[in-house]
């Protein structure tokens, strides 16, 4: 949009004294960016109005994003950069007096995600109005996202993350397109009399408001505004005969209360079940609602719209739309179920067992009585269909019903016609593993989608010294076209510019030593190595692997204080589920080492370690630019893709990585030189599980090293860790390891050896970031939706000029 310094100024004023009456000086930093917000606010509207309108006018098929999370991210400076009003806008609050910066940390982080799931369905609601597809994405309005957190004493304490207080500038309550969602209650077919069809009659049931939030999801530079609409449960307005008791309100209000902060560990909670109902129930009534206001037959509804499954959470939508073709539509069984398959894809995000959602059938049967009947026609069907081609054993194991359970992920094949990984060793896992059954029914349904992620945010946002800089060199042509970060590549050898971008580099550690030095009072220095790890605490991910790595090099300094050490500044962020207390255990052993080593002279500049508290997509800004290595150290074969590996790709960071997730892919584009890789391969961790000849303890009786290691935990080198320390000592050795810390550790040691080798030679590791930065672009969002929007969606993207 075209907007002039002058213009804005006066916009601002003018909104200032409508929302506030006041002078400019008595506004706190949180008004100040209400003020703008509401002005960006009326900004979009246009763009977002004609976007709505002209998918309504041509009738292009939309494409319904189900996720029970989303991690957008703060939206005023995102939506500024996509409406190009951004530097404008920057330089007029200036001219105002208003610290723009400040003002822009002045808005609440929506954490409506735990992790890669919700930042990833975040990444791609851009990507969509980027590439200008008819996108949607449909979720859950939390009142309180995922929990606040502090360090107390080097423990995890959560706070609740009460993210609405001053209320939300970017959503807009739709109240009169609220759909009635029903919980329990009984149900019976009945035949109708006049046309003697079989109809559902439901008695007793609890009816819940779904109310829509809609918040407008920008394109980049193309007037696209596509609409995340996310759903609040509400009482249905009172009847006549009937009050409410405080009791109803609570009741209904928990469903929509706070996220699940569990992010690979499933706990079948019955509430959880309701926001899994209520917002796919919710969502598949609007869709199926507005497309009835403009289409007459429902039988082209698999060329008009697609829906989505984000993992198994909003698998309900299956039998969902299934209801309401059959009991509302009163289409026959086969015609539905064609519809629905149609219209219906799945993406899984882990092979973890422990993670995979199971109802119990019993459950299921009294929740939500009409679904659970037609999930048993589908099982029923399944069965009477593949039994004579594929065998009873087969098919037992494959079907919906299984031990008294309703398998999710198993429904959400059997109901969709796609089913895709995240990476290609992911996919790969996927058919040979956990789906192996179900991939020998339906090969054709399987596909992989490599993770992606958006550099507007990644690149563009985060990290402005870089963009400049490869603005200066390449051209700005990359904003749009991220290929054309290729072309980058011309300049390895180019002296000065590695010294530029090592200068970067710089800047963004100085920024970070800032913001470290402020929040922790730790000081680091940005000429350290940065080595960086963020992501969930969990043990698959193995942050103990890098602390184990971490006490080797406080021991060796401790052993050899005169010898030169490469200095280092480990940075960590990560929560722990609340219930996850081995999780926990790791953290509190991450903070008692942080202590120790910050203040031992012995380690001066040498070691520093953060553990940056409440990690987070804005904390993730600050620190991926500033990064000189990221570890990527998941056991092979447990991290589906990552999507970290990617944003620090983008950034210049090299990654320390084992062959697992995408990191292969990385390995692929940028070559095996540009990263350190270490560790088991997938083939050898399975080889270990089919021979059961894996022993933690052998490893630890030969190698005097990997002994003094393992000791630090338990003989008091670290003070304040007696339980968990211990605790993490048997998880190695007592209970052997499961995640093969012990067994890669070594191999683990040496690549980060050859890291501080390499550092030596800055040219020489420029020129490597420098091959990261240059093919990031392989790795952009817009890339992976347009193969989303040809392949599973066929929906028609923008094929110009960000094409496969
Ligand atoms: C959240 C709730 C439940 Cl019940 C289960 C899982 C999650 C969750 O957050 N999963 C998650 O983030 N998975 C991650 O998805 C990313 C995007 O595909 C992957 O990159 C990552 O490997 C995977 O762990």
């Amino acid at each position: 949009m075209k907007l002039t310094t002058a213009q804005f100024k006066t916009d601002y004023r003018k909104l200032l004294k409508t929302l506030y009456a006041e002078e400019q000086d008595e506004l706190s930093t949180s008004e100040q960016f209400l003020v703008l917000g509401n002005l960006v606010r009326q900004y979009l509207a246009d763009q977002w109005q004609q976007t709505t309108a002209e998918y309504n006018r041509t009738q292009r098929k939309q494409v319904y994003y189900f996720s029970i999370e989303f991690l957008p991210g703060r939206l005023l400076e995102s939506n500024l950069l996509n409406l190009g009003i951004l530097d404008t806008v920057r330089a007029g609050s200036k001219e105002l007096g208003l610290d723009f910066d400040q003002l822009v940390a002045a808005e609440p982080d929506p954490g409506l995600g735990n992790g890669g799931l919700g930042r990833l369905a975040s990444c791609f609601m851009d990507s969509l109005a980027s590439m200008q597809i008819a996108g949607n994405g449909n979720g859950i309005r939390y009142r309180y996202g995922l929990f606040k957190q502090a360090f107390i004493n080097g423990y995890q304490v959560e706070l609740p993350d009460d993210w609405l207080r001053n209320g939300n500038v970017w959503e807009v309550c739709k109240e009169s397109k609220a759909c009635t969602v029903r919980f329990g209650g009984n149900v019976y077919l009945r035949r109708d009399e006049a046309s003697g069809q079989l109809v559902p009659v439901y008695e007793n049931t609890q009816d819940v408001l779904a109310v829509p939030y809609d918040t407008a999801m920008l394109g980049y530079h193309n007037h696209v505004g596509n609409t995340m609409r996310l759903w609040s449960a509400e009482l249905p307005p009172q009847a006549d005969d009937h009050y409410y008791t405080q009791a109803d309100k609570a009741a209904v209000a928990r469903i929509t209360e706070v996220l699940y902060p569990d992010d690979s560990n499933y706990d079948g909670q019955l509430l959880r079940l309701h926001q899994e109902y209520f917002f796919s129930s919710a969502g598949v009534q609007s869709i199926i609602r507005h497309y009835r206001r403009h289409q007459q037959s429902l039988v082209d509804l698999g060329r008009q719209i697609a829906i989505h499954i984000n993992d198994t959470h909003p698998t309900l939508v299956i039998p969902e739309l299934m209801r309401i073709l059959l009991d509302e539509e009163h289409l026959d069984w086969s015609v539905a179920w064609r519809i629905t398959t149609q219209v219906m894809s799945y993406t899984n995000h882990t092979i973890l067992q422990e993670a995979l959602e199971k109802w119990p059938q019993d459950m299921l049967a009294r929740e939500l009585p009409r679904i659970y009947q037609i999930i048993a026609e589908i099982d029923r069907r399944f069965r009477v269909e593949m039994t004579p081609i594929y065998g009873a054993e087969r098919v037992q194991r494959s079907a919906p019903f299984g031990d008294g359970q309703v398998r999710m992920a198993y429904l959400a094949v059997i109901g969709s016609h796609s089913t895709n990984g995240v990476a290609k060793l992911h996919t790969e896992l996927l058919q040979r593993d956990v789906l192996a059954d179900l991939y020998a029914i339906y090969p054709e349904r399987f596909n992989n989608k490599t993770n992606g992620i958006t550099l507007r945010r990644w690149v563009q946002l985060a990290n402005k010294p870089l963009s400049e800089l490869l603005d200066q060199q390449i051209g700005s042509g990359w904003r749009s076209a991220s290929s054309e970060l290729e072309t980058v590549k011309a300049y390895q050898n180019d002296p000065a510019f590695l010294a530029k971008l090592a200068q970067v580099k710089l800047t963004n550690k100085q920024r970070l030593a800032d913001y470290v030095a402020a929040t922790l009072q730790i000081k680091i220095d940005p000429i350290a190595l940065f080595d960086v790890q963020i992501k969930r605490l969990h043990a698959y991910k193995r942050q103990l692997l890098h602390v184990l790595g971490i006490i080797d090099l406080y021991q060796r300094i401790k052993a050899a204080p005169d010898e030169h050490y490469q200095a280092r500044v480990h940075i960590f962020g990560a929560k722990a589920a609340p219930s996850y207390y081995y999780a926990k255990e790791i953290i509190k052993l991450i903070n008692a080492l942080a202590d120790l080593v910050n203040h031992d002279p012995a380690m001066r500049d040498r070691l520093k370690i953060v553990f940056l508290p409440n990690y987070s997509v804005s904390l993730a800004e600050k620190i991926i630019p500033a990064a000189d290595i990221g570890e990527q150290i998941s056991t092979a074969s447990k991290e589906a893709s990552g999507t970290s590996n990617m944003k620090l790709m983008a950034n210049g960071a090299l990654a320390l990585a084992t062959l697992d997730g995408a990191n292969i892919e990385i390995r692929d584009a940028v070559g095996a030189d540009n990263l350190f890789l270490f560790g088991l391969t997938v083939d050898e961790v399975y080889a270990y599980y089919a021979q059961q000849n894996y022993r933690a303890q052998t490893l630890y009786d030969q190698s005097p090293r990997i002994r003094r290691i393992l000791d630090a935990l338990v003989d008091d080198t670290i003070p304040g860790i007696q339980t968990e320390g211990r605790d993490i000592y048997d998880s190695l050795l007592r209970f052997n390891d499961d995640y093969f810390v012990v067994r890669d550790l070594e191999s683990y040691l040496a690549a980060q050896a050859q890291i501080d080798q390499a550092y030596q030679d800055q040219n020489q590791w420029q020129q490597r970031a420098l091959e990261n930065i240059a093919f990031a672009g392989r790795f952009s969002a817009d890339k992976t939706v347009n193969r989303y929007a040809e392949d599973i969606w066929h929906v028609h993207h923008q094929s110009r000029p960000e094409t496969k």
